[in-house]
């Protein structure tokens, strides 16, 4: 009934939409048809949402963020409204491949990773608790390049190009636009100003509704794409001036052409500025619209209005609402920061010295020079409400987004137990100091529609046979498995699940890069983007040693492994990329080892994205969360390993230490120096070399490295990265290796037992239900917005 109604009406799509017949429709028209026909069936809750919220004239949340890494949005669609089967069933009967039509669908990836991804996570769970909001954000053209490999094994960056195609899901809304200025000049105005900038933009607003589990309620994703006040210079074209006819065009669509794919020296860059002061101050001016639209007093702002600032990229938030309300509406200033700080709040993801956003003065007062004045205002008046021992935002010519950011926010979080303690004593001591109820913990989590029902059905079937339905929105109910699990029948179930996500697996590596690989054998898989503080090369190193001793003892018994890499480097970062090159060649070399092939295989197949994180992370075996203690804010792919029953392999660093708490000790390989231990062992100044001195195992690999071995013979190949270990090795993977290489036997020892290895894997399972981000933004929704849900 439901597949013969999606059929009328992916029809009806393939005529009136994409004007094909059936008989003409390539895999496009179809996925198209399909997304169209899906999206007709999102309108609905979407508007009722919509309505619904008006009428309670409920506060509502407005998530800013830089970046929101969706990925695919049609198979998460279909399975939220519950249409899996009917669409299958309409599209087989059709004379199309469902999955085929599913994968035409290009990865949006509008951000970096764990922060976009999270973002995108939040906007899933938003939607599925009923609460009311809009994510804010910016509509790249070009997303996060698109990574390849040289024939040299060399990271090769191309651009990505999402929006070839015609998007399918977004809403153009031309009536929602707002003109964006930047530079000018001020003019003082009784006791406020007027900015009048001399260059503007104009922000359009692109929605995508998003629809939440079982589509009881939707949200709406609003993106702003630049475009120029006016399209083209006729005067300029008329008098010859072909070029310069152009110019306006030119620099508006440059704001929101392309993301911005480094935390490292991308620092200081006045577009990035200009990107994030379009899409805060757009989403500011709409915020406002709506809620003078329905009421009038701007005190009760926040009572109706609450901002998250995803990192310090939205930060200008602050000084921007203060401007809005203080220099256009004529409240009072000490007023206007009052209700914006009442406002917004503000969420750290990292503590890395080097990713904590400062801007030049000069840059500042240049292109938002009123916002300069008001930054030194905020800071004037904190200094005088707080003149003991004030942290100023403004310091050595440089603005600090992070003191402006906490300064101008009610709540502060970190996003793991770990992170906030590390905030609170380390970033802002200072400031927690003079405002000690302000940073509070919220850890992440994971949507477990995509991440579980959407990504392994093997085992959400499983889970669905043995405890019954509604797991989905209530994933502590994942404990009711523990039971099941002492019974065998569930283990060989659970094992035959993850074979088959292996197998499939297997087969894909086999298409893609032409490699074998044994189903059979452990997969341990490392997928992330790649830094050196994420530590890809502790990983290397111990497969270069454990290759050497495989060599050296063949019949030892050894667990056959599959290393599996995954992920790009910052085009600018020049360590992180020698690391991939080095990872691409040590495989070139093991994977042609005839003594070695059954028991050690390296792969890394190119552009790790969410799609390829769908496929990847059920297949693990064991996941490796190997960063130096105190470096990782929280991660979030931890938490979707362990919940597709992977063994993690990791230090006690961000949320791997819950992880740890919740799944039991006993099933979780630590390894690693502690946060404090890493700082306490960095005062020595030999920590590196006295390490490879008592190793005998990485002092071997290092030579192996610098002899040549993995650069055909070339000595200089990766000098940069072996001087460095050892000289200075800041993310101590020296002084780690030992404890690594340990616990990664003891990770063999335990392979060997299989039936007790499903054992530990389904508890992971069990045990990981608090990771689900449905309890991340019920955290935030009571302790940060202070909002009710709708449904
Ligand atoms: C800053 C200045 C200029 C250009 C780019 C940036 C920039 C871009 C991206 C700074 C930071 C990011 C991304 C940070 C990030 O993804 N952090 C991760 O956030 C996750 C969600 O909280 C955590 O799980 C990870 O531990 C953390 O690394």
């Amino acid at each position: 009934m439901r597949a013969t109604e999606l059929r009328e009406s992916i029809l009806k799509h393939l005529e009136f939409s994409q004007g094909k017949d059936l008989a003409h429709a390539s895999l496009y028209d179809m996925r198209m048809a399909l997304t169209l026909a899906i999206r007709d069936r999102v309108i609905e809750p979407w508007f009722r949402a919509t309505r619904a919220t008006y009428a309670a004239q409920s506060k509502r949340v407005y998530y800013l963020s830089m970046e929101f890494l969706i990925g695919r949005l049609l198979e998460d669609a279909v399975m939220n409204i519950g249409l899996t089967e009917a669409a299958h069933e309409a599209i087989s009967g059709l004379g199309h491949d469902f999955r085929a039509v599913l994968d035409d669908e290009p990865d949006a990836a509008l951000g970096n990773g764990g922060l976009g991804r999270l973002a995108a996570c939040f906007l899933d769970s938003l939607s599925t608790l009923g609460c009311p909001a809009y994510g804010y954000g910016i509509r790249y053209e070009h997303g996060l390049f698109r990574q390849s490999f040289g024939p040299d094994g060399r990271q090769v960056e191309t651009a990505e190009d999402w929006l070839r195609q015609s998007h399918g899901w977004e809403f153009e809304r031309p009536e929602a636009a707002f003109n964006i200025g930047f530079g000018g000049t001020v003019a003082e105005s009784g006791r406020s100003a007027v900015w009048t900038p001399d260059n503007a933009v104009v922000a359009k607003a692109y929605d995508t509704p998003v629809i939440g589990w079982q589509g009881k309620w939707a949200n709406t994703l609003r993106l702003w794409g630049a475009e120029p006040l006016s399209a083209f210079d006729l005067a300029a074209f008329n008098k010859g001036d072909f070029v310069g006819a152009a110019q306006p065009e030119a620099f508006a669509r440059t704001i929101s052409r392309v993301l911005y794919p480094d935390d490292t020296t991308e620092q200081g860059k006045e577009l990035r500025l200009k990107q994030e002061f379009f899409f805060t101050a757009a989403s500011l001016r709409d915020i406002l619209r709506r809620f003078t639209a329905e009421h009038g007093d701007l005190s009760a702002l926040p009572s109706r209005v609450a901002i998250q600032m995803n990192d310090t990229h939205p930060a200008i938030a602050g000084p921007e609402l203060v401007r809005l309300l203080h220099d256009e509406r004529g409240m009072e200033f000490e007023q206007a920061v009052d209700t914006a700080r009442a406002c917004l709040s503000y969420t750290n993801h990292t503590l890395l010295p080097e990713a904590l956003e400062r801007w030049p003065e000069t840059l500042m007062s240049a292109v938002l020079p009123r916002h300069m004045q008001l930054i030194e205002r905020i800071d004037a008046l904190h200094a005088q409400q707080f003149p003991v021992r004030s942290t100023p935002i403004v310091e050595k010519g440089e603005v600090k987004m992070g003191e402006l950011s906490f300064i101008m926010a009610n709540r502060v979080n970190g996003v793991s137990a770990l992170h906030t303690e590390l905030v609170k004593s380390t970033v802002f001591a200072d400031l927690h100091a003079l405002h000690p109820e302000r940073i509070i913990n919220e850890t992440n989590g994971v949507t477990p529609r995509r991440w579980l029902k959407g990504a392994n059905h093997g085992l959400s079937t499983l889970i669905t046979d043995t405890i019954g339905e509604g797991w989905e929105d209530n994933l502590e109910r994942l404990v009711e498995l523990e039971p099941a699990i002492e019974d065998r029948g569930f283990r060989d179930r659970f094992a035959a699940v993850k074979k088959t996500n292996k197998v499939h697996l297997s087969n894909w590596i086999g298409d893609q890069m032409g490699i074998a690989v044994n189903p059979d054998a452990m997969f341990d898989v490392q997928v992330k983007r790649f830094h050196e503080y994420k530590r890809q090369h502790l990983n290397i190193l111990e497969t270069i040693a454990l290759w050497q001793e495989i060599r050296a003892n063949p019949g030892a018994g050894w667990a056959p492994r599959v290393k599996i890499f995954g992920g790009k480097a910052a085009p600018g970062y020049v360590m992180a990329k020698e690391i991939i090159h080095l990872i691409n060649n040590v495989a070139r070399v093991i994977n042609a080892d005839a003594a070695t092939r059954d028991l050690l295989t390296v792969v890394y197949p190119p552009n790790y994205n969410v799609t390829m994180a769908e496929r990847l992370i059920p297949a693990a075996d064991l996941s490796e969360q190997i960063s130096t203690a105190g470096k990782e804010a929280s991660g979030t792919g931890n938490m979707k390993f362990s919940l597709n029953g992977a063994l993690t392999i990791g230090t006690l660093d961000g949320a791997n230490v819950e992880i740890r708490d919740l799944v039991g000790p006993e099933n979780f390989f630590l390894f690693g120096m502690t946060a404090d231990e890493v700082v306490e062992r960095r005062r020595h100044p030999d920590h590196a070399s006295s390490a490879i001195a008592a190793s005998p195992r990485l002092s071997a690999a290092i030579d192996l490295i610098e002899a040549g071995t993995f650069s055909n013979g070339d000595r200089s190949t990766y000098r940069g990265l072996t001087q460095n270990l050892r000289a200075h090795d800041y993310f101590t993977v020296c002084a780690d290796f030992d404890s690594y290489w340990d616990a990664q036997r003891a990770v063999d020892t335990a392979w060997g037992d299989a039936d007790h290895w499903m054992r530990m894997a389904a508890l992971n399972t069990a045990r990981s239900g608090w990771f689900s981000s449905d309890r991340t933004i019920k955290g935030y929704m009571k302790d940060v917005w202070n909002i009710q849900p709708m449904i």
